[in-house]
């Protein structure tokens, strides 16, 4: 498998997940918002002609290319049954899983996102800063939401690490970036992920 990346995006949940698969990868990094030209731009030709977007990740495993990062997760996960990613032999926990891998997507990351999209990434034109504080209102309402979802054990389901807590903490990581409120709790949730050896060596992998 190749896996295409950047150092802070959406790409290190999938770093993250490779490390913690054991399965083998080469990571090649790529570049947002420099010249077409450079060898290494999300925007060059070659890389455009896998990921039509020009974003990162992009999961490439022979001839299945992958370009949304839960789509590479669960490929990631069910290409690794034995590392317990995904909790595949209980349907029930899936579901659950399945339910706050959505819940992430929808509701806890748009609101970052929608701070990076209004502050760098849409065009200057395209730009309202009055959505930062609208954003920082759906954030809180999300992280609100999470409390009554997720319950106080080390992990957000079943007793084992798996996709979403790798989401969790990547999204809490991004959050504290974007000096968003987040609550002691789920600061304490990243900062224990986090020191797992998996996420340390990807960390490394991108500084
Ligand atoms: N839904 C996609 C979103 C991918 C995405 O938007 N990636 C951002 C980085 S986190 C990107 O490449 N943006 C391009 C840009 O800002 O120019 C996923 O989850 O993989």
């Amino acid at each position: 498998m190749k896996l295409y990346g950047m150092q802070q995006s959406r790409s290190f949940r999938c770093l993250w997940a490779l490390e913690e698969s054991g399965l083998e990868y080469d990571y090649i990094p790529i570049k947002l918002r420099v010249s077409e030209e450079e060898p290494d731009s999300a925007q060059n030709p070659a890389y455009l002609s896998i990921n039509v977007q020009g974003k990162v990740p992009t999961l490439v495993d022979g001839e299945m290319i992958l370009t949304e990062s839960v789509a590479i997760l669960n490929h990631i996960g069910r290409s690794a049954p034995e590392s317990g990613l995904l909790p595949l032999d209980n349907i029930r926990i899936q579901a659950k899983h399945d339910e706050l891998v959505s819940f992430v997507l929808a509701e806890l990351e748009q609101p970052l996102w929608s701070k990076g999209k209004h502050t760098f990434a849409l065009p200057e034109e395209q730009r309202i800063p009055a959505m930062l504080e609208t954003a920082k209102f759906e954030f809180a309402k999300a992280v609100h939401t999470l409390e009554h979802l997720i319950n106080e054990n080390e992990f957000a389901v079943a007793e084992k690490f798996s996709i979403v807590d790798i989401l969790l903490a990547q999204t809490f990581n991004w959050a504290m970036r974007f000096e968003f409120d987040v609550p002691k709790r789920f600061v304490d949730l990243r900062d224990n992920h986090y020191k797992r050896p998996s996420a340390e060596r990807a960390l490394k992998l991108v500084s």
